[in-house]
């Protein structure tokens, strides 16, 4: 089914919909939830596959660049919260796969798309966590661009993708504010400390900003996603709200933000600065960044280590089904 995805490039005008077409627009524009088995036009349908499907992976793929930390965070504590983290991030890809799934594609498909490399998963998560103060930072701004962009989508037209993300929102301020409190440490401490955090936002700062996707006029998808209320903001005005919160949180913290045209706006009421480097973000998105390699590498060998336990579940499950129907035969 993922195969057949098409990219829209702007919202249908009322002249151009069928009357049922127009007739789900209208709920939509009263506010109101779309359910699995409603019907929906096809291009809403594929959308929020693409859209859900993308997130779940970015989930899970996310594990990644931190479970590499969790042997070696430097006490205790720190371990027990990066592994929780961890281990909610695995949680909130079940609850998106879940949410696909209600739209008709299968969990096995979206993963295959994702190992053959037709699905994406967010850009962020193909540069490297080189040390602890990225942890930090991954935490922080990561998660911070995660929540900027999440808590909308609460509010999005598809009740099970908007029931999924409030779960998923409380568990994620917990996770920005355990990157900052990370930061904070590492600030208050040595000046070498300060030096590697300042060194983790400085890597981790143009990356963060892509998260948001392509500027408004390269996005493809934001016209037609906002008119169905898939998307809410456009990838332009989210990155703008997360630039105003975390400049002062970067202050607090007594860091530079790598930005020399970073300045307050008193006209629009928030901050100018500068565009990432979308070539660099194209890349990115085409498989070629620092690690996209390493990621789908470590997901593939994932799903297939993974072989043997599918392969018994399903062999449970069949006898499990055999006894079913044994014990229905002697009871007629
Ligand atoms: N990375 O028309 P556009 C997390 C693609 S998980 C890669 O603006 P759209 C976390 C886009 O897919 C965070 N690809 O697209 C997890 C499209 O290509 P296709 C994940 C990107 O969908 C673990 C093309 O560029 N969050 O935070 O309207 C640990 C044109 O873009 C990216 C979500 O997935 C990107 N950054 O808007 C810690 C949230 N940006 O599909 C943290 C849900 C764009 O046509 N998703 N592309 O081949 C969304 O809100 C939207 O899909 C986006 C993009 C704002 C990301």
């Amino acid at each position: 089914m993922y195969a057949q995805l098409v990219k829209s490039e702007g919202a249908k005008s009322r002249e151009e919909m069928t009357p049922e077409e127009i007739a789900f627009q209208e709920r939509i524009d009263r506010g109101e939830k779309i359910e699995p088995k409603e019907w929906m036009p096809e291009g809403y349908r594929k959308t929020l596959i693409r859209q859900i499907g993308q997130h779940a992976h970015s989930e899970i793929v996310g594990q990644l660049p931190e479970g590499n930390w969790i042997t070696r965070a430097p006490t205790l504590e720190r371990k027990q919260i990066l592994l929780a983290k961890v281990q909610d991030e695995a949680g909130h890809g079940l609850y998106l796969y879940s949410a696909a799934e209600t739209l008709g594609v299968s969990r096995d498909e979206l993963l295959a798309a994702l190992h053959s490399g037709k699905m994406k998963y967010s850009s962020i998560f193909n540069y490297p966590t080189l040390n602890w103060a990225d942890i930090g930072a991954v935490g922080w701004l990561v998660d911070g661009a995660a929540i900027m962009n999440q808590v909308p989508l609460q509010r999005t037209s598809f009740g099970p993708y908007s029931r999924a993300m409030i779960r998923i929102c409380k568990e994620e301020s917990f996770h920005q504010r355990q990157g900052y409190d990370i930061m904070m440490k590492m600030c208050a401490g040595t000046p070498e400390q300060k030096a590697m955090a300042q060194d983790a936002l400085n890597r981790f700062w143009y990356p963060a900003l892509m998260m948001f996707g392509p500027s408004d006029k390269d996005s493809v998808h934001s016209a037609q996603s906002m008119a169905w209320k898939i998307k809410i903001n456009t990838n332009d005005e989210l990155r703008q709200k997360f630039v105003d919160q975390t400049v002062p949180q970067a202050r607090y913290l007594g860091l530079t933000v790598p930005d020399e045209n970073l300045t307050w706006n008193e006209d629009k009421g928030g901050h100018d600065f500068s565009e990432p480097d979308w070539s660099e973000f194209f890349e990115v998105i085409a498989g070629n960044g620092p690690c996209n390699a390493e990621r789908l590498n470590a997901r593939v060998k994932a799903w297939d280590d993974g072989a043997w336990f599918r392969e018994g579940l399903m062999a449970h499950a069949g006898k499990a089904e055999a006894r079913r129907r044994a014990a229905q035969v002697a009871a007629e």
